[in-house]
């Protein structure tokens, strides 16, 4: 088949809504996007287990602390499947790490902020799980095969992720003022973090057009950081809590509530590097990928040592 053809056929199949497999014809971008969105999303899961790693051991009881360690074990297996589903775009997962830890490769911005204090715990599983639900379900009807089929487990344990968040907050918000201070002073601190995960402003995306017309992204940044808005604000009101933004109402025309702006400035330095945990993080992560290395020349010495 000729290259023209293979990109029509190509076309073809998306607007069919067929799977891409790994070994089928793909342009050269719709590679490049995936190996960008996937390892900036296995990254961010990987990334993602240091907030929560770190209250591991401070855990109020045994039962929470067993499930926040199962928690934080599903979220290294999330990063594992999506780091798979990347090496099947013919890209190496050494050369993934080394972008990470090298500082080139992006991450999720909302795991450059502290967790300061047990409440945290409930404010990451309810907003931080809440929306990747949100942005990550319609990922399960992704283009790519192993994208997409790696995404049906994720978001089953994602559901469990969110409600151990939100069950956290509600004990503590039926529990004593200081208590109910404590989430509420959780929720203030992740509220906005939570709702720049969903990426720039429709207008500021880069990637968006060309990644809906590939059916890799089937809503909008800025449409689902809407639905977001609109699944939460009734959980809060549950809770008893007050979102922190004095210009969230209620618009009937719409039919979902309106929000205040954005501090994009924010955004862009946490994505830059500059946000308050950007350097912890990292070093983090080379400090595992360092003490790891015995682990990994033991096995390769295996696996030479038992194929010969
Ligand atoms: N942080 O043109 P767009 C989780 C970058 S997993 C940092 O709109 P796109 C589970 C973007 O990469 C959370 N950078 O990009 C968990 C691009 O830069 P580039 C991660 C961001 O790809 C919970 C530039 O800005 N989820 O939470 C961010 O079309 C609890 C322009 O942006 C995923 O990765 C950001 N927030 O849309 C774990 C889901 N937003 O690459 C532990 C899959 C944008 O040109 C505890 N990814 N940028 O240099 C996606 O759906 C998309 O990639 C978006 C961004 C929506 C994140």
């Amino acid at each position: 088949m000729s290259a023209a053809a293979s990109e029509r056929n190509f076309e073809e199949r998306i607007a069919r809504d067929e799977k891409i497999e790994p070994n089928d014809f793909m342009p050269d971008t719709y590679r490049h996007t995936l190996i960008r969105q996937i390892s900036q999303h296995a990254h961010s899961e990987i990334v993602g287990m240091l907030p929560e790693g770190n209250w591991i051991t401070r855990a109020p009881t045994l039962k929470r602390k067993a499930i926040l360690l199962a928690k934080v074990q599903d979220e290294a297996g999330h990063g594992l499947y999506l780091y798979s589903a990347c090496e099947t775009l013919g890209v190496d997962r050494d050369r993934l790490y080394e972008e990470l830890h090298s500082g080139k490769a992006k991450y999720s911005s909302i795991f450059n902020y502290p967790s300061l204090t047990w409440a945290d715990m409930g404010a990451i599983g309810w907003l931080v799980d809440g929306a990747a639900i949100m942005n990550q379900v319609p990922l399960c009807r992704t283009s790519y095969g192993p994208y997409a089929r790696a995404m049906v487990r994720i978001c089953k344990e994602e559901s469990f992720h969110q409600r151990q968040g939100y069950d956290i907050l509600l004990s503590l918000c039926r529990g004593s003022a200081e208590q109910k201070a404590m989430a509420q002073d959780a929720l203030n601190r992740w509220w906005w973090p939570s709702l720049m995960m969903f990426g720039p402003t429709d207008k500021d995306s880069t990637h968006t057009e060309q990644s809906m017309r590939w059916k890799i992204k089937r809503f909008t940044n800025d449409e689902l950081r809407q639905r977001f808005v609109d699944m939460t604000k009734p959980q809060a009101d549950l809770l008893g809590l007050t979102i922190p933004d004095p210009d969230l109402k209620w618009n009937e025309e719409k039919q979902g509530y309106d929000f205040g702006e954005i501090n994009w400035d924010e955004f862009w330095q946490v994505v830059k590097g500059n946000g308050p945990c950007n350097f912890e993080r990292i070093e983090a992560r080379k400090k595992a990928w360092e003490d790891g290395a015995w682990v990994r020349e033991a096995a390769s010495e295996y696996a030479r040592k038992y194929s010969s």
